[in-house]
């Protein structure tokens, strides 16, 4: 595909005169629009531009100046017209200068791509691939690719156009052959993190949990990144991770006309849906095409791409937004698909960004991550000794936040009144332990030794009130059965 030249600058300015000015307060060259017009175009001087423009403003006589703006007939990323999955979740190009970090822990990224240059952090690049300590170096081009499609130039004129204007680091991770492991996936995350990443992009996957990744996500979310990644290509049902984590949004992939892509692994770990067939991304720059070649690659590696350059627009526009707060509105705003509601194979439904960017954030009184007793140890306590009610505002539900988790102070023989009201159709439990609750399994002992009460059943609503024979700070836990969505909890002690 061929390379467009970048938009020209303005040749010339529009300068409004007062009624009772004449045209000789202008300098020569100035020409009114049309006999009589009190609007003039001014020519300037080459490369002189704004400075210019503001002369002229200040001159006596003169009302208003502005540039003789540049506008195309035609979109200035040669490529963006083949790009059909920025028309497939309602794209258009972002407005403001705020540029997000976010980090693709890939195969690595191509920094000599020239609409990928501009984008990437100079010195941001990291190597954890033991054995192959280049940083620049993109030994497969899925790692170029996924950058491109999250945060390729826009109206550059190189190629096509990202789905958000980002500053990306690259953190390679993964092998020539497109492998990586638990020691390089923390090791990047972990570097993710300290370099302050607001999104870090996932796009691999494969079975079996592990602790020092689970643990490596949390941190990451609670240094407020939003942690996204790919729900895998098996075609099957099942859980793959990073996606099936706890923080984690799983994202599943569609065909171009919005249904499902068979290929896209179906389980509880999916949360959202975004395009995933031939979406079309940049090659690196050794790669035997010409310059601003795009090319169509399949999976839900691109379905994460697309949702990670999503929450980077909605970081954009909200820049003190927590994680749970963009996956909640990128979550809020997604279009249903088939079969009605939440769904194994595309979660809340199909990402829609014109949606997520006319609409306001949800509440962030959330304490995210408070999934188990540890992490909720680390957050403020929502009833704290000498309180006497409080209430909040969460969410809940899925893989990726399983349960809230709330301190509750309470003395020995007091007595805690709980209502929780969720959204129609959602089923949330009610449990409170007692201090010093374990994480770990949740067997008959566990229930015996640390559950002080419950309030179970398959509805959203529940109103209980909780007696304990213990004094110290309880955890008041809110599981999401099904689904994910917003509740109200409120919490009012009442002496025994
Ligand atoms: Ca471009
Ligand atoms: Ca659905
Ligand atoms: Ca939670």
């Amino acid at each position: 595909m061929l390379t467009a030249p970048p938009p020209p600058q303005p040749a010339a300015a529009l300068v409004t005169l007062a009624p009772e000015a004449g045209a000789q307060v202008l300098p020569g060259g100035a020409t009114p629009l049309w006999p009589g017009s009190r609007v003039h175009r001014v020519p300037l001087w080459r490369g002189a531009g704004a400075a210019q423009v503001g002369r002229l403003r200040r001159l006596v006589g003169v009302v208003a100046a502005e540039p003789d703006r540049v506008r195309g007939v035609r979109s200035f990323d040669p490529g963006r017209a083949s790009q059909t999955h920025l028309l497939q979740i309602g794209w258009s190009p972002p407005v403001g200068s705020r540029r997000p970090l976010v980090a693709v822990l890939d195969t690595g990224v191509d920094p000599t791509v020239p609409d990928l240059e501009p984008v990437l952090v100079p010195g941001g690049a990291r190597s954890f691939v033991p054995g192959s300590p280049d940083a620049d170096d993109d030994p497969d081009g899925h790692g170029t690719h996924i950058a491109s499609v999250l945060a390729a130039g826009i109206g550059n004129g190189l190629g096509g156009s990202g789905v958000a204007a980002a500053r990306v680091i690259s953190v390679r991770v993964a092998d020539h052959e497109g492998f990586t492991t638990t020691s390089s996936i923390i090791r990047g995350l972990r570097y993710a993190r300290v370099r302050g990443a607001r999104v870090i992009n996932l796009s691999f996957g494969g079975a079996g949990r592990s602790r020092l990744e689970q643990d490596a996500i949390d941190r990451a979310v609670r240094a407020g990144a939003l942690v996204v990644a790919a729900a895998g290509n098996t075609g099957r049902r099942g859980v793959r991770y990073p996606a099936a984590y706890r923080g984690v949004l799983g994202v599943g992939g569609l065909d171009l006309n919005g249904a499902p892509l068979p290929s896209s692994t179906r389980g509880p770990h999916v949360a959202l849906a975004a395009p995933g067939r031939e979406v079309r991304g940049a090659v690196r720059s050794i790669d035997p095409f010409p310059p601003g070649t795009l090319i169509g690659r399949t999976g839900t590696s691109m379905a994460a791409a697309i949702v990670s350059g999503a929450a980077a627009r909605v970081l954009a526009r909200w820049p003190g937004a927590t994680p749970a707060q963009v996956r909640g509105l990128l979550m809020d705003t997604a279009r249903d698909v088939a079969p009605s509601g939440a769904d194994s194979a595309t979660g809340a439904g199909a990402l829609d960004l014109a949606a997520a960017m006319r609409t306001a954030l949800p509440g962030r009184a959330d304490p995210e991550p408070n999934d188990t007793p540890p992490l909720a140890r680390r957050t403020r306590a929502l009833l704290p000794v000498r309180r006497a009610s409080a209430e909040v505002v969460g969410r809940v539900g899925g893989t990726a936040d399983p349960r809230d988790a709330y301190r509750v102070a309470l003395g020995a023989g007091e007595r805690l009144e709980v209502v929780l009201r969720g959204r129609a159709g959602a089923g949330l439990n009610l449990v409170l332990l007692r201090p010093g609750a374990p994480d770990g399994r949740r067997d008959t002992t566990f229930r015996r030794r640390w559950v002080v009460g419950t309030a179970v059943g398959p509805t959203a609503d529940k109103d209980a009130v909780f007696a304990t024979t213990a004094s110290g700070v309880h955890l008041l836990e809110v599981h999401g059965r099904r689904g994910e969505g917003p509740y109200r909890l409120s919490a009012r002690r009442a002496p025994a």
